[in-house]
């Protein structure tokens, strides 16, 4: 625990120009845009430090599946000439580095205060004034006020009785402790194979003396391929980063290093589709969905890749039956695809055990351990992957409201609903940084965390200078871009996975499909065509003369 000094913490009463809710990739980028703006700006951070994801994913074998030189901001030349990253795929602590490394390189920590929690906002319709409240006693007053919480920020754990009497210790991997966990000869049960998961399980694996995995759903995971980043990668990158990024920012994925695919994967022999996957699959990463254009479109084309990794899977693992239950029976990509370093091999060790809580789910924590109606299973250790309330859950976590009128969480009762994924109709000056309705957690997050910054910095100056004193979407426009985002999904095979994108894996959330499928490029004009056509779709309140 910082104090006071250390931390920022004043008990702020004071008025800004605007208050910024989280310090990783999106608020430190949005703080910097601002202070260039001349606005007085406040950043409330939950953490004793930034870097958002970064600082609370810290779990072992935490790492990007997004390449290294890509997975950074763009918006300073003299930044991405200097930094030196060591490996195609960063670990936590490289990434969590460099975001220290921009906050201090750009003078932004003055502005953040960390340890405190936002808890609620209230907007004044007739001052055109946010308040802002958090758990330090804070109240500041903004007229702006910008949400960069992150889209998996609020960790899960599952609805299970008796974690409270567990006599061992416990983990989730996203917010796992800042002191070393030494796992040394414990018996040690993981819960959860998705993408944190499956990074953590190899890890863990060599130094507990036994390791229990329980699996509800097994994932789909290709090989990282990860590796040290050579001087010459690395000079070429940096020679060509304005083409690089780019095409980033015109691509479906924010990256610019995936296939755009134009053929089927139906349209080509066997063996052409085998040799595709298999080149994808010696590459490494996570591309392999972007071998052909229907992959996610048609259940015949799916199947092909589906096939494909799952033999893959039962050619690494050597117990077949243990290879069965590893193999995943839904669509490929319909869930996120994990990369991996090893995740497969590690079932072939004698001390990892495989099991299936699919068919015997666990009934509850004891002290000594967990018990399922196949048999108790003795832990000293028991870690949480099973992820995040995502998109939605930090969001709704908060009080957000208009004095005597909307409030978030009834607005969103039945599933997220914004115009553009930035702004939500009935609740004016509230922006929201990769928000459900964009393209944010199916695309390289950096690339379109840079691109809804930017558009906001753009309209705040719009309205600035053209004397508006409030922005709000209108219903209908509203209805649109929601319709279009549902349109767009229901033409792939996205919807159909039990996914997070859906809110499956949250009992009672409305199943909606958040993220916006059209891709990157696709988006960012959209969003341009808007702000170059005057904000169309939102009101615009001018300021009251006097
Ligand atoms: O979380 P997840 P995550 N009982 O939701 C299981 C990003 N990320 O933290 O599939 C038993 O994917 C759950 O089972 P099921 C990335 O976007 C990126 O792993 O719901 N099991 C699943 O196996 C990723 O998608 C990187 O049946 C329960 C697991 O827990 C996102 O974060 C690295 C359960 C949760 O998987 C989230 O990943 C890490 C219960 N009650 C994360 N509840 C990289 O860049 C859940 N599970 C590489």
């Amino acid at each position: 625990m910082l104090d006071d000094k250390q931390a920022g913490r004043t008990a702020d009463t004071d008025r800004y120009d605007a208050v910024i809710v989280g310090a990783g990739f999106a608020g430190l980028y949005m703080l910097y845009r601002l202070q260039k703006l001349g606005m007085k700006v406040k950043v409330f951070e939950s953490g004793d430090n930034v870097g958002g994801t970064w600082y609370w994913n810290r779990y072992p074998g935490a790492r990007c599946d997004v390449e290294s030189m890509e997975y950074s901001y763009s918006f300073s030349e003299e930044l991405q000439q200097e930094w030196k990253w060591s490996e195609r795929y960063a670990t936590q602590p490289e990434i969590l580095k460099y975001i220290h490394h921009v906050a201090d390189r750009f003078d932004l920590r003055r502005h953040v205060q960390l340890e405190t929690r936002v808890e609620g906002a209230e907007f004044d319709p007739v001052a055109n004034i946010w308040t802002v409240k958090t758990n330090q006693g804070d109240a500041v007053q903004a007229p702006f006020c910008i949400m960069a919480t992150g889209c998996l920020s609020t960790a899960k754990l599952p609805e299970v009785a008796g974690l409270d009497s567990f006599r061992g210790k416990w983990y989730h991997t996203g917010f796992w402790p800042q002191e070393a966990v030494d796992l040394t000869g414990k018996r040690v049960g993981v819960i959860g194979t998705g993408s944190s998961g499956i990074q953590l399980i190899p890890q863990v694996a060599k130094q507990a003396k036994a390791l229990y995995v329980f699996q509800r759903t097994a994932n789909y995971s290709l090989p990282a391929r990860n590796k040290t980043i050579t001087p010459e990668m690395e000079t070429s990158t940096k020679q060509r980063y304005p083409q690089v990024r780019k095409q980033a920012r015109e691509s479906p994925s924010g990256v610019s290093y995936f296939n755009v695919p134009t053929k089927s994967a139906l349209e080509v022999s066997a063996e052409e589709r085998e040799g595709t996957y298999e080149a994808l699959w010696n590459d490494g990463g996570i591309g392999l969905t972007r071998a052909f254009n229907d992959l996610l479109v048609s259940e015949k084309a799916n199947q092909t890749a589906a096939d494909f990794v799952r033999g893959k899977i039962r050619s690494i693992v050597k117990d077949p039956k243990v290879a069965d239950l590893l193999a995943p029976t839904y669509r490929i990509g319909t869930k996120r695809l994990c990369a991996d370093s090893d995740y497969f091999q590690t079932f072939n060790q004698p001390h990892v055990h495989l099991v299936d809580i699919k068919k015997a789910p666990i009934t509850n924590i004891r002290p000594d351990g967990v018990s399922t109606p196949d048999g108790d299973y003795a832990l000293d250790v028991i870690i949480f992957a099973t992820g995040f309330d995502a998109m939605t859950g930090t969001l709704l976590a908060m009080d957000i409201r208009v004095k005597g009128g909307a409030n978030l969480r009834d607005q969103w009762e039945h599933g997220p609903r914004t115009y553009l994924g930035i702004m939500t109709a009935g609740l004016p000056n509230l922006f929201m940084i990769t928000a459900p309705g964009s393209p944010s957690v199916l695309s390289n997050v950096v690339v379109s965390i840079e691109q809804h910054v930017e558009w906001i910095t753009d309209c705040l100056t719009y309205l600035r200078k053209n004397n508006v004193q409030r922005i709000d979407p209108e219903a209908g426009a509203q209805e649109a871009w929601v319709s279009h985002v549902n349109e767009l999904a229901d033409r792939t095979l996205m919807p159909k996975g039990a996914s997070w994108y859906v809110g499956a894996n949250v009992p009672g959330k409305p199943r909606v499909f958040m993220p916006y499928v059209g891709g990157v490029g696709v988006y960012r004009k959209k969003c341009a065509e808007v702000a170059a056509n005057g904000y169309t779709g939102f009101n615009l309140s001018a300021r009251q003369p006097g």
